[in-house]
């Protein structure tokens, strides 16, 4: 078995707990194969030089963690800048909140291509690389360009967007073609996939070559679609343990008067969480019955700060939640609590557990893990139900969930009211079902059906050895 080596943005110690799904799924192979982690180490040196950073090696058990400092202009370019003013908000179909600054391209590039110059060296002849999300899109080009014949694949967390939304960053056409370095190009939905064939077929007249295989640029790809998945096995026993037990307990006594609804996020603008305030005072409105009975919790973690769009996010949630509380709350009941934090990911199951409804409603998301950790924390005996943005990559998986709309205030509205009235038959009958599908489909799934389609990949495509040199 070759050695697994994973190139993240972020790198996490596979054997903490704390570092949840991600890191305890690609950490079992990491481990079996004494593989290497290589990523941004999450320190900002300021008096660094651009385009250099200090490696850290460090051993995790079996696995080899690399990290690298970056200094503030090449944090605040490639990071902030292109990866999530331009690459991020674009990606989520977002063109009014990108940033097109001309500066931040040549940071993005200067970041990966040290990247490629501090990795090559730690690799080994017949690594299997795998690089992860949008930050590193290049990353494989650089390496090619470096020399590197290793097998490379990249898995993309984020949304596709369609065509015309992706002809909008001014270096789409560069950034494409960064894909054809790659062996196997891994998207999270059906949808994903279409929209990149389609931008391919429109803007670079790819030509499929064999089932999900193009080619254009000169150079053959393989693209599929690998919707991750969690760790169910590792999510019942984060369940089962005291904290979780402490957490639903506690939370079902505070709320024993009320239906606890519960929304769980980053504070992103993709995740829709104004939009699912909105509804749910459409809700306190059209069905008064649920004034003093219906508590909305939403705990939504800080995230990237620095970056103008989530500052604004921030203060209309604060309004919109003040507003409604000011509006509907009374002595003994306020109809919303927003906090602004993390919480700890053993406390996850248990307050999801306590919901009776689960409020998952995303404008545009790659995956969204908390819908299947939502499903994955419920009593099958006594299951809430899950409202699901058919936006989320999961709504293609996750159909007997409430799919909704989160533009349309009103029908959000109506279908909460209807998972709030929904009989017990039919909430077990969604819960197995979905169960049913995270479980085929959990996060060892992913990983084994990604690595083993990326040692297929152009195994029987003369062309593609031809385009790599090898
Ligand atoms: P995110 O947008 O960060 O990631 P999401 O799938 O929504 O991801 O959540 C990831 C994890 O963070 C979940 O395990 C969740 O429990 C946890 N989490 C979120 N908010 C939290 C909070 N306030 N407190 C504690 N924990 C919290 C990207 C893509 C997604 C995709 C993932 C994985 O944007 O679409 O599902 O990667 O591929």
């Amino acid at each position: 078995m070759s050695r697994l080596v994973v190139i993240s943005n972020r790198i996490a110690d596979p054997r903490k707990p704390a570092a949840g799904g991600l890191a305890v799924a690609l950490g079992e192979t990491l481990n079996q194969t004494g593989g290497l982690w290589f990523g941004w180490s999450g320190t900002v040196t300021e008096d660094g030089l651009p385009g250099e950073g200090t490696l850290h090696t460090r051993q995790a058990g079996n696995v080899t963690l690399a990290t690298v400092d970056l200094c503030r202009e090449d944090h605040d370019s490639y990071y902030y800048g292109y990866s999530n003013s331009v690459l991020w908000p674009v990606f989520h179909y977002r063109l009014d909140l990108a940033d097109f600054n001309a500066g931040y391209i040549a940071g993005y590039r200067r970041v990966n291509q040290m990247y490629a110059r501090k990795l090559l060296p730690l690799l080994k002849d017949d690594d299997v690389i795998w690089v992860h999300d949008y930050h590193l899109i290049p990353l494989a080009a650089e390496l090619r360009a470096l020399g590197c014949r290793q097998k490379i694949g990249f898995f993309l967390h984020i949304p596709v967007p369609p065509p015309l939304i992706m002809a909008a960053i001014p270096q789409h056409e560069w950034l494409m073609r960064s894909f054809f370095a790659y062996d196997l190009v891994g998207l999270q939905s059906e949808a994903d996939v279409a929209h990149f064939t389609r931008y391919l077929d429109q803007e670079a007249s790819a030509q499929a070559v064999g089932p999900q295989r193009l080619r254009a640029f000169g150079a053959t790809v393989q693209v599929g679609a690998f919707p991750i998945g969690i760790d169910v096995d590792e999510f019942a026993r984060l369940a089962a343990a005291p904290e979780a037990m402490d957490t639903f307990h506690s939370m079902r006594e505070e709320y024993s008067r009320r239906r606890l609804l519960l929304g769980i996020d980053r504070l992103d603008y993709s995740k829709g969480i104004p939009q699912r305030v909105r509804a749910f005072r459409e809700l306190l409105s059209r069905y008064p019955e649920n004034q003093h009975s219906a508590t909305l919790v939403m705990i939504a973690s800080p995230s990237r700060d620095s970056v103008n769009a989530y500052a604004d996010l921030r203060t209309e949630l604060e309004g919109l939640c003040g507003a409604i509380n000011g509006d509907f709350g009374d002595l003994d009941w306020m109809p919303l609590r927003y906090i602004h934090r993390t919480v700890a990911r053993k406390r996850v199951p248990g307050l999801c557990r306590a919901a009776a409804v689960g409020l998952v409603t995303p404008l545009r998301d790659g995956m969204n893990l908390v819908a299947k950790e939502y499903v994955a924390a419920q009593d099958p005996e006594d299951p809430g139900v899950l409202v699901l943005s058919r936006f989320a990559g999961a709504a293609e998986q996750m159909k007997e969930a409430l799919l909704v709309n989160p533009y349309d205030t009103q029908g959000m509205a109506d279908t909460i009211q209807t998972a709030l009235q929904m009989p017990l038959p039919e909430r077990q009958r969604r819960h197995q079902r979905l169960m049913e599908n995270i479980r085929e489909h959990d996060v060892h799934w992913w990983r084994k059906s990604y690595l083993s389609a990326l040692e297929q990949a152009g195994e029987d495509d003369d062309r593609s050895h031809l385009a790599r040199g090898s």
